[in-house]
């Protein structure tokens, strides 16, 4: 009878639909045709005052365009990944890291 009963629940489970609405509630990470050329290119042009590197702001728009949900975030992790002399700001030659931190975390191809 016990047996029965569970078996029922794990029924309304089903119908309810519980799992294929949290599904919905998680959008995956977008995936992006991006190869780390076109990533540089893109985040050169999101350099939008043309100082030669990136700010947090910058970073944070490029990530948004990336299809980010947590581009605040991102632009802070990446500047603390990618920012090898801390000075809050991603030049030229340190976009080699930050390419590297988004084709890991799937916004490129490998
Ligand atoms: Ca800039
Ligand atoms: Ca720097």
């Amino acid at each position: 009878m016990a047996r029965c009963v569970r078996g029922i629940d794990k029924g309304c489970c089903r119908t309810w639909g519980w799992s294929s609405s949290d599904q919905k509630q998680v959008a995956p990470v977008r995936e992006t045709n991006l190869t780390e050329e076109e990533l540089k290119i893109l985040f050169k042009r999101f350099d939008t005052n043309r100082n030669g590197r990136l700010s947090k702001q910058e970073l944070k728009d490029a990530f948004n365009s990336l299809g980010s949900r947590f581009s605040t975030w991102r632009a802070w992790r990446v500047l603390c990944h990618a920012d090898a002399n801390e000075d809050g700001y991603i030049s030229e030659h340190e976009l080699d890291g930050l390419v590297k931190y988004c084709v890991k975390h799937g916004y490129a191809k490998k």
